[in-house]
């Protein structure tokens, strides 16, 4: 296996493949609503989005309708998806993803009025204004996934050695060749609610995808879930990646309702070929 680094250094951060010294333009008309997607096709960034000038209003979340909120500024790592919506004022302002924990950005130009481009190290002060949070988002009455008790409750411990840089699930190891050697697949049989607890035990952000299923965010807790909940969220948003924060425990729960052996993993693209995956494993679904 290729020697892994502690941490990956790249010389830039590009949106839509540009650098932050020749952005792309967005050019609107002042007035104008304009939806922004945001995908983080990064490997292993976790980006923390801004418009200068500008409150956001996030709509949606990895596709599925959200209750609109308002905030500053969002955190977005791999894999996931966002909406932003949001009414333009009248200049020339940046639209910057700061790569977290890392002295660099991402940026873009939105351009409604005439004036100088920002500097490609713009840091616009919504940076430091209100984070969107998982509290704050709530699934539109179409989506909701209706509140029921699990029917099975899988915890997903998320693990690993930063000396090693070795990732795991539940302290096992998933080798793409041979899915089922190794790891202890996570049950769940057709019909089910299934709640997944992904409890982050390392030191670093995991985003973590499911694929096959979305799922609604249904609690949030510190201190590795020792205790009771931070907060239940009655209608969670919907998503199929999610970003759990070190040392953080947050529930998702959804109807096992496609059938199949599907991955769950790490979105990032260092950890997962360390083996940061299992399986969501249906059985007796004939
Ligand atoms: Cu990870």
């Amino acid at each position: 296996m290729p020697r892994c680094v502690r941490q990956r250094e790249y010389p830039f951060y590009l949106l839509n493949g540009r650098l932050p010294t020749a952005p792309q333009t967005f050019n609107a008309k002042p007035g104008q609503r304009a939806r922004f997607r945001i995908i983080n096709a990064a490997g292993a960034t976790v980006f923390r989005i801004a418009l200068g000038g500008h409150r956001l209003t996030v709509t949606h979340s990895d596709g599925f309708p959200m209750r609109p909120v308002d905030v500053d500024t969002l955190l977005i790592s791999s894999g996931e998806r966002y909406d932003l919506m949001v009414t333009l004022d009248d200049g020339v302002f940046p639209l910057v993803a700061v790569a977290e924990g890392r002295l660099a950005q991402a940026m873009g130009v939105v351009r409604t009025g005439r004036g100088a481009a920002p500097p490609p190290d713009a840091a616009p002060r919504e940076l430091a204004g209100r984070v969107l949070a998982l509290t704050d988002m709530a699934a539109t009455a179409p989506v909701r996934v209706s509140a029921r008790d699990p029917d099975v409750t899988h915890l997903v411990y998320l693990t690993g050695d930063m000396e090693e840089f070795a990732w795991r699930i539940n302290a096992e190891t998933y080798h793409p060749h041979a899915p089922f050697d190794g790891i202890t697949p996570l049950e769940v049989r057709y019909g089910q609610r299934v709640r997944l607890a992904l409890i982050n035990q390392t030191p670093m952000y995991h985003p973590v995808h499911l694929h096959g299923h979305s799922f609604a965010i249904r609690s949030v807790a510190a201190n590795y879930g020792r205790g009771p909940p931070v907060a239940n969220i009655k209608h969670g948003a919907i998503k199929d990646t999610l970003l759990v924060p070190p040392g953080q425990r947050i529930d998702v729960d959804f109807t096992a309702d496609n059938p199949g052996q599907w991955l769950i993993h790490c979105h990032n693209a260092y950890h997962l070929p360390t083996g940061m995956a299992t399986v969501l494993s249906y059985v007796d679904s004939s």
